[in-house]
């Protein structure tokens, strides 16, 4: 609690698509925000600069230990919330030290800095359905061993652990939520669903014919990240420090994203998609369904937004985010 009498918490990655989500549940729910944000030449506040004047940023960056000690000192929260990571898998081949430094050690530096400032603080690691890669089950739940498939998901099964290990060594309430594929008109412009949501809006726009894909085989559960903000806060609130699965529980291909994108706007996507190989993954995560039983039972957790409803969405968000850059000459 703040002087303010409001809870506080620290949302690290607050420059994210999930972030930006969190740091707006958390205002509408009467808490103080601290964002961590690392210094850049160039600002990146996009996401959240329609309410950066309610919230306190604070400089820190998840590979420098001093950084965050002094994030937790002077913020003093009773939440935080890691969701800072290199988060795009591809990148993680491409990078794999910096993608170990940040997503797995990173994730330490932040534990460290609450079990030295105060071990009452209660921790939120963004764990992944990457952990599942090489699902040995479907649908996969929480006892379904990990097997990932890239740097980057070899990394958040360190995070997960790690999580884990302080919970239990230092009795800190310390939660996971192994989170599926979450997206939204925020979404970073690389993911498969924001390129095709993109793609869309430009060839109905008329500013370009194709998008250029990689594996359109491949099958997510995928849900809207406003929903799964929703979740992190409940495993926040309960008794208990335990770990859980959020997802949607259905699986659809990237070619069905395809389709509940162009024909959102009248379109055949066969007529526009082209496959590029440059886009296959060295090794990838074919199936993910997740099984989240124990949120929707223990923490009465529901998604509102389906597949369908998502894809159309973030087309529409698109298209007038275009159309508006248009009127000040800017495409
Ligand atoms: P995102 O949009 O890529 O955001 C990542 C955030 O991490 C950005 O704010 C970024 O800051 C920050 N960051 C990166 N490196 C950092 C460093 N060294 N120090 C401090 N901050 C750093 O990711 P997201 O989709 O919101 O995902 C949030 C978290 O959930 C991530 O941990 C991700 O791995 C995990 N996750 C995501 C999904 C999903 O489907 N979205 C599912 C499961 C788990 P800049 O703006 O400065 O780059
Ligand atoms: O790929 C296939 C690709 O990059 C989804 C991150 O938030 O969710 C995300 O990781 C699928 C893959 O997400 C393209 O091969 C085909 O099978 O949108 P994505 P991701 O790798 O599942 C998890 C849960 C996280 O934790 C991560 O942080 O789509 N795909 N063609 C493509 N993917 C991309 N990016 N681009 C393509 O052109």
């Amino acid at each position: 609690m703040g002087s303010s009498g409001k809870p506080r918490a620290v949302v690290t990655g607050i420059t994210g698509q999930d972030g930006s989500y969190l740091a707006e549940f958390l205002l509408e729910k009467g808490y103080d925000v601290f964002g961590v944000v690392r210094r850049s030449s160039t600002e990146k506040f996009e996401r959240i600069k329609h309410f950066q004047d309610r919230i306190t940023l604070m400089h820190a960056d998840l590979t420098d230990q001093g950084s965050m000690i002094d994030v937790i000192t002077e913020a003093r929260p009773r939440e935080v919330y890691n969701l800072a990571a290199q988060s795009f898998v591809p990148t993680s081949w491409k990078q794999p030290m910096l993608t170990g430094q940040v997503t797995a050690l990173g994730v330490t530096c932040v534990l460290e800095a609450i079990r030295v400032v105060d071990k009452s603080i209660r921790f939120y690691q963004a764990s992944s359905s990457e952990m599942f890669g090489n699902a040995q089950e479907t649908p996969q739940r929480e006892s379904t061993p990990f097997y990932p498939r890239s740097p980057y998901g070899v990394a958040k099964v360190y995070g997960h652990w790690i999580t884990v290990n302080y919970r239990e060594s230092y009795g800190m309430f310390a939660v996971s939520g192994i989170l599926f594929n979450h997206e939204s008109p925020r979404r970073g412009l690389e993911f498969v669903t924001r390129k095709i949501s993109l793609g869309v809006a430009r060839i109905r726009l008329g500013l370009d014919t194709e998008v250029r894909l990689g594996n359109l085989d491949a099958k997510r559960d995928w849900g809207y990240a406003g929903d799964y903000v929703r979740a992190m806060w409940l495993m926040m609130q309960q008794e208990t420090p335990e770990d859980y699965v959020v997802s949607s529980g259905e699986t659809h291909s990237v070619r069905e994203a395809c389709e509940a994108a162009f024909s959102h706007v009248g379109l055949n996507w066969e007529d526009h998609v082209t496959v590029d190989p440059k886009f296959y993954r060295p090794a990838e995560v074919h199936l993910l369904l997740g099984d989240s039983a124990k949120a929707r039972t223990r923490l009465k957790w529901t998604p509102e937004v389906s597949f369908r409803d998502l894809m159309g969405m973030m087309v529409d968000a698109d298209i007038e985010r275009l159309q508006r850059e248009n009127q000040h000459g800017a495409v």
